[in-house]
């Protein structure tokens, strides 16, 4: 019922050449893939490549980050229509490093998902606690508060037009996973908490996984039945890796 979405985030890594045959490597190995979703989010320099490289639409082309903002003098943005006009059909929004790097709020992300999906794309929308917050049984509190920030400024209906990601703050590079049950269990709370609101939107609602995805971990993940995919980090830097993850998820 929901297709499964296998998105990698390549971060601020790599280069040009790089970039060019990671592209190729994944759309050579994706072409004979079968009910998944496949994406790559590029740093955003590459983007024009990637639309070349990415033409037969086999993979689709997303960004990392966004601007909530549509023009105007915001120096060092980009706004949603102008990855549009690159080719983009998905953007990362409020990834964890944004939110800890970047101070972006649940607001700002609220309205940066507004932008991109005006803009005619998918955002991302990445969510998770850190392990502190674990640590001291707030796991569901945060989370919780994440997913409200987003619902008072943009209302339930975004949630129809986006995917989640949960990506604990503490697997993320750190090479830890949670576990197929941590995971599940924060799965179907996100779920519970949109069908809060709205049954129909939460059951079409795509969740991802993130966090430390890799080939050995990723069947066992995508088994559960409230994971629908993955976001997926350092193993999409490396095209056979990360095909052996969209297998996975077939
Ligand atoms: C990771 O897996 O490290 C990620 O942050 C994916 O977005």
């Amino acid at each position: 019922m929901r297709a499964p979405l296998i998105a990698g985030n390549w971060k601020m890594n790599g280069s040009k050449r790089d970039a060019q045959l990671l592209f190729g490597g994944v759309t050579a190995g994706a072409a004979s893939l079968r009910g998944v979703e496949v994406a790559v989010c590029p740093p955003f320099p590459y983007l024009a490549l990637g639309e070349a490289e990415l033409a037969d639409g086999v993979v689709r082309l997303g960004a990392q980050d966004v601007s909530a903002e549509s023009a105007g003098a915001y120096t060092g943005e980009v706004a949603a229509a102008m990855l549009a006009e690159f080719g983009c059909r998905y953007v990362i929004c409020g990834h964890s490093e944004r939110r800890e790097y970047h101070a972006e709020s649940d607001t700002l992300i609220a309205r940066k998902l507004q932008s991109v999906i005006a803009s005619g794309m998918r955002p991302i929308l990445c969510i998770g606690e850190t392990l502190e917050q674990r640590e001291c049984g707030e796991t569901e509190a945060v989370i919780a508060a994440q997913l409200d920030g987003v619902l008072q400024v943009a209302g339930i209906e975004v949630f129809a037009a986006l995917d989640i990601a949960y990506e604990p703050v503490w697997a993320i590079g750190t090479g830890k996973t949670a576990t197929p049950e941590q995971a599940q269990q924060v799965h179907a709370f996100v779920r519970a908490r949109i069908a809060a609101s709205d049954q129909r939107i939460a059951q079409g609602l795509r969740i991802l996984y993130g966090g430390s995805m890799k080939p050995g971990n990723a069947a066992e993940l995508l088994a559960q039945p409230d994971i629908d995919g993955g976001l997926i980090g350092g193993a999409s830097l490396d095209a056979d890796d990360f095909l052996a993850i969209c297998r996975a998820a077939e």
